[in-house]
């Protein structure tokens, strides 16, 4: 059994996730619309993973005996003026992401739920994966950005991620 108040920032957390999926899926979108495709292959491989990250959630809440419960989706901001500023702004949201993660851990020592503090281990090693992905791209991007021909090896190479259902 799980504490009213962890069984909150955890159903909130399932909408974040949830959240985080509709956010690359509308920045998989833009790089649709702008024809580079391996961009818009990279951030729809990511939208897949932000699903399986708020399922995962979904689970735990279950096996802990607790009720899921949804939230309305936000529509993300799709005003993108370039792939520099759409992955800044994934960074920024990778970044409060992290935030959220802390606090459930901070929370779930409070609580002295060990169970929880121990289930969200797997997401604060994520966030650092997810923040450094970010990041690197936009080094990238920063470096070659402007130069087309950079630009268009970036995008053979990020055409190349494949989804791997993410497991806990
Ligand atoms: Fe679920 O890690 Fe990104 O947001």
């Amino acid at each position: 059994m799980i504490s009213d108040k962890v069984k909150n920032v955890l159903n909130e957390q399932i909408n974040k996730e949830f959240y985080s999926a509709y956010l690359y899926l509308a920045m998989s979108a833009y790089f649709y619309d702008e024809g580079l495709y391996g961009f818009a292959n990279w951030t729809k491989v990511q939208a897949r993973e932000e699903v399986d990250h708020g399922m995962i959630i979904f689970d735990y809440i279950i096996d802990r005996d607790a009720t899921v419960e949804l939230k309305p989706i936000n529509v993300p901001d799709i005003d993108y003026k370039s792939p520099l500023m759409a992955f800044e702004k994934i960074l920024e949201h990778e970044r409060y992401v992290t935030s959220l993660i802390e606090s459930i851990a901070n929370l779930s020592m409070d609580e002295c739920d060990l169970a929880t503090r121990n289930f969200i281990n797997w997401y604060l090693r994520e966030q650092v994966e997810e923040e450094k992905n970010a990041s690197d791209i936009i080094t990238k991007l920063k470096l070659f950005g402007d130069d087309k021909a950079a630009l268009y090896l970036m995008n053979k190479e990020l055409a190349k991620r494949e989804y791997h259902k993410h497991e806990y």
